[in-house]
């Protein structure tokens, strides 16, 4: 369990106090730093897990830098990320370990939590999903009427479709082009009915993944999916075509599918945290049981990298690091994830999730409301995209917002010089948002006096920009990871619980309620607004 000292206001620690003086004290602009110090760059440039991680467009000096890593120590960062490592349950309000990096962790090196070895019961599941995943991919897992498997449909919502949804586009280039994927989630009929289009019933396997296997969406689409195969094929064509992730195996047997056939986890592994776990059934059966191999390797090497570099060189505990700091003590209140790679044009919507259902607390873990602000709303598009839309905003408008610039070195699929164009736009970007382009430098082009301050870009925007050579399954699985621990960093030096989420649970509740007197016709009685909003509906339904 955590140490009292390390639950009590991190207000009350002197490096958050000194942070508060450096951050109200009139600093220099990110193009001054860049300017003043010709070493900035590679001291504030580290690598891990084949991620590069450049913070130097970011507005922080050395002694920001050394004061954020003491706030580190005063908040016993490294201590806490020994506790999840280890099992201990610092997910304290649902009371359980928080152990997403077994997972990942090789098949040799064992971890007894709880009295359980939880890496060989990992492995038994990955084993389990490696057979069942070949045997689709090489056609000798069939439907019920002898046809190969040509079309997948996860069924899931939330952490169960994200993470999945996210790794099918990101891995397309490794991933068997003779099945199709389809991923639904929203309770929205539109959703499942759209995905079933495209897909014969003979030839299509359902995925129904769901952690509790009770979510509402999830369980309404798998009965409508399961309506739409027993209409064409009966009701013996189930076993063949349904599988299940979860944990509940007594829902899944009272669905109707095999438990045999149904791939485990733990309650140890929350939904946003899963996408390494059986909950990436699909994406296994994309890329293969070694793809899939590597994608766990890309992640565990960055939990190495978390667990013993240097405080100073260490990619996450620096990038949750600067996150606090931007948000909390310069009150910037968004972070845009701009990936330079259309295969990454999931990934903003995943750590939507990642970092918003994380940190987006008001409550620290003792109980007492927080005086600072948490969690950044976290969005974006993949450039170029995005430039041609929403970054004029980034360049000129009132609200300044960080980025997290990303590139790919390398493309799966040159053509001519494209690759060029779009690494030159993503590091174009990333120097203009940062050092903007002054009054001087906009008349130096010949623009006319009336219209300079148009043109001037106040600059100043942070920017870190990570780098990868290719987008493989390892450094999917390194970037990943890397956004983990950044998150679980900003959560350990806020003092609130990162891997909870009851306003998600709230959420639930309070629909099932209202779904109950939407359809036995009876009075609301809830709210005023809502009984109005009820009423109107049922005029119009
Ligand atoms: C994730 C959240 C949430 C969850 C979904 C789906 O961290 O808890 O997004 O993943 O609500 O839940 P099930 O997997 O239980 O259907």
């Amino acid at each position: 369990m955590r140490s009292d000292e390390a639950l009590a206001d991190p207000t009350q620690t002197p490096a958050w106090q000194r942070l508060a003086a450096l951050a109200a004290a009139p600093g220099k602009t990110i193009r001054e730093l860049l300017d003043a110090d010709p070493d900035r760059v590679r001291s504030l440039t580290h690598s891990g897990a084949r991620v590069h991680l450049d913070l130097s467009r970011q507005r922080i000096t050395d002694e920001v830098l050394r004061t954020l890593l003491q706030l580190a120590d005063e908040r016993e960062v490294a201590a806490r990320r020994d506790d999840m490592f280890t099992g201990v349950h610092i997910n304290v309000t649902e009371d359980r370990a928080v152990l997403h990096t077994a997972l990942r962790r090789p098949a040799d090196a064992p971890l007894v939590v709880d009295g359980d070895d939880v890496t060989s019961e990992v492995h038994d599941v990955l084993s389990r999903m490696a057979h069942f995943a070949e045997s689709v991919r090489g056609g000798a897992w069939r439907g019920a009427t002898g046809e190969r498997i040509t079309s997948i449909v996860n069924i899931g919502i939330g952490g169960s479709d994200l993470g999945p949804a996210m790794a099918h586009v990101a891995l397309e280039a490794f991933s068997d082009r003779s099945i199709a994927f389809h991923f639904v989630s929203n309770v929205d009929p539109t959703d499942l009915t759209e995905a079933l289009r495209a897909c014969k019933p003979a030839e299509t396997l359902f995925i129904v993944a769901s952690k509790t296997f009770t979510t509402l969406e999830t369980m309404t689409n798998a009965h409508a999916a399961r309506r739409w195969l027993v209409e064409a094929l009966g009701e013996t064509a189930v076993e063949r075509h349904f599988v299940a992730v979860s944990t509940n195996a007594e829902k899944v047997a009272e669905f109707g599918i095999d438990t045999e056939n149904m791939f485990g986890f733990w309650d140890w592994v929350g939904g946003r945290y899963s996408m390494d776990s059986s909950i990436g059934l699909s994406t296994m059966i994309a890329v293969g049981a070694d793809g899939f191999r590597q994608l766990l390797d890309g992640f565990h090497a960055m939990d190495e990298h978390f667990a013993t570099a240097a405080a100073e060189e260490n990619l996450p505990l620096l990038m949750g690091l600067v996150a606090v700091w931007n948000r909390t003590f310069l009150g910037i209140q968004t972070t845009a994830v701009l990936p330079y790679s259309q295969y990454l044009a999931r990934f903003p919507a995943y750590l939507q999730q990642l970092t918003m259902e994380s940190n987006g607390k008001c409550v620290r873990l003792d109980g007492a409301p927080v005086d600072y602000e948490t969690g950044a709303i976290f969005w974006g598009e993949p450039g170029t995209n995005g430039q041609h839309s929403f970054y004029q905003l980034l360049h000129q408008g009132t609200s300044t917002v960080a980025s997290d610039i990303i590139v790919v070195a390398r493309s799966e699929n040159p053509l001519t010089d494209q690759q060029d164009m779009l690494v030159a736009n993503a590091l174009a970007q990333a120097a203009v948002l940062s050092r903007g382009r002054t009054a001087e430098e906009v008349a130096a082009d010949g623009t006319p006096a009336w219209l300079v301050p148009h043109k001037v870009m106040p600059g100043n925007r942070p920017v870190s920009l990570l780098t990868v050579e290719r987008l493989d399954p390892f450094t999917l699985g390194a970037l990943v990871a890397l956004y983990e621990h950044s998150v679980f960093v900003q959560g350990v030096i806020w003092g609130i619980g990162s891997f909870d989420q009851w306003g998600v649970e709230l959420g639930k509740k309070v629909a099932m309620g209202i779904l109950h007197t939407l359809q036995d016709g009876t009075s609301p009685a809830f709210d005023a607004a809502t009984d109005a909003s009820i009423g109107l509906y049922r005029r119009m339904r």
